[in-house]
């Protein structure tokens, strides 16, 4: 008889790890409670989700217990409490961030699982995605620049992150500031790592694009940002003076026609002072020995053709040649002679 009994003993012994002894513990099944909160403002963050899983038996995975998102009790307020199906021990909870209840993607960047056991409360505490912050500024003068547009390039994974124009916020897209103020605030980028931000026409009035701008988005807390600058060069006019041969003095009064002799077209007649209702004409509208142009476009080559002499002067018979670059203007001289 003692030996049947010691049989039924090991066998009792050896049913528990096989499971047999499984239904007594499906009573204990409790609750695991979690709180969300974002870095920096230690505020609720909203509408996570979290998977709870078994890990008995030497930390492997055993499957999931339960899971619950923020708001199925009824409150969307940074509190998820799991009623588990089956016991745990321990227990790995998993975070899950789903898109916003307005179909945008969540402003946090996911944390890593955390284990514990049933019935504890875990805090889950997620940093903020990244954005950036991009100002423009004056290539020349360094003042800032209103109207830019950019795109911005994710460099790690490839692809486009954001675009939008300083001011231009329509329907959530675009500058997050939504003011045309030299800055633009990009959306959340979805990730942190390594981005491009490149300029996009049109250029700020006056302006050429001027060259991307790498930046590095780290996690985000509360308020902060990466801010990046970038620069656009002005663009270039073409600045003809008009000069007597001999002393060098400047002559008011000629007139010039120019070519584009690039890429086509032209600019018409300037004549020094003359600047009509439609701001076509001599930009510094003064009769100075100076013609001015507005601002023109980069890598064209123009070619300029004395029509009027100063008065008294002779007409300069030889064109000028300019080849507009970023950032400077392009200057031509023309020296006259005294008729008679
Ligand atoms: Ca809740
Ligand atoms: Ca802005
Ligand atoms: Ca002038």
């Amino acid at each position: 008889m003692r030996r049947t009994v010691s049989v039924l003993a090991v066998l009792a012994l050896l049913a528990v790890p096989l499971g047999l002894a499984r239904p007594a513990a499906v009573a204990a099944a409790g609750t695991i409670t979690v709180e969300t909160k974002e870095r920096g403002s230690e505020g609720p963050a909203l509408h996570a989700c979290y998977s709870v899983a078994d890990l008995t038996e030497s930390g492997g995975f055993n499957g999931g217990v339960g899971g619950a998102c923020d708001g199925d009790d009824g409150a969307a307020d940074g509190r998820t409490v799991v009623n588990l199906k089956l016991p745990c021990s321990p227990c790995r909870v998993s975070q899950g961030l789903p898109d916003k209840p307005d179909g945008r993607p969540t402003d946090y960047l996911p944390e890593p699982p955390q284990t514990g056991a049933e019935g504890q409360t875990f805090t889950f505490r997620n940093f903020l995605k990244p954005y950036l912050v991009v100002t423009t500024l004056d290539a020349r003068t360094g003042q800032r620049v209103e109207g830019a547009c950019i795109a911005v390039v994710d460099v790690d994974r490839g692809g486009g992150a954001f675009a939008g124009c300083d001011g231009t916020l329509v329907n959530g897209s675009g500058d997050q500031d939504g003011q045309r103020n030299g800055k633009i605030q990009t959306t959340r980028l979805h990730n942190t790592g390594n981005y491009r931000v490149d300029q996009k026409s049109p250029p700020p009035p006056g302006y050429v694009l001027g060259a991307s701008v790498d930046a590095a988005a780290d996690p985000a807390q509360t308020g902060e940002f990466e801010a990046v600058t970038v620069t656009v060069p002005p663009a270039p006019r073409i600045v003809i003076k008009t000069v007597d041969v001999k002393t060098g003095k400047r002559l008011p009064g000629a007139c010039y026609a120019i070519v584009d002799k690039s890429h086509g077209g032209g600019l018409g007649t300037h004549c020094d002072g003359q600047l009509s209702g439609t701001g076509f004409g001599d930009q510094d509208g003064v009769k100075n020995g100076v013609v001015v142009t507005k601002p023109l476009p980069v890598g064209h080559t123009y070619l300029i053709d004395q029509t009027t002499a100063p008065r008294g002067y002779r007409l300069q018979a030889a064109d000028r040649e300019v080849t507009t670059v970023a950032g400077k203007n392009a200057p031509a001289t023309f020296k006259n002679r005294p008729k008679g």
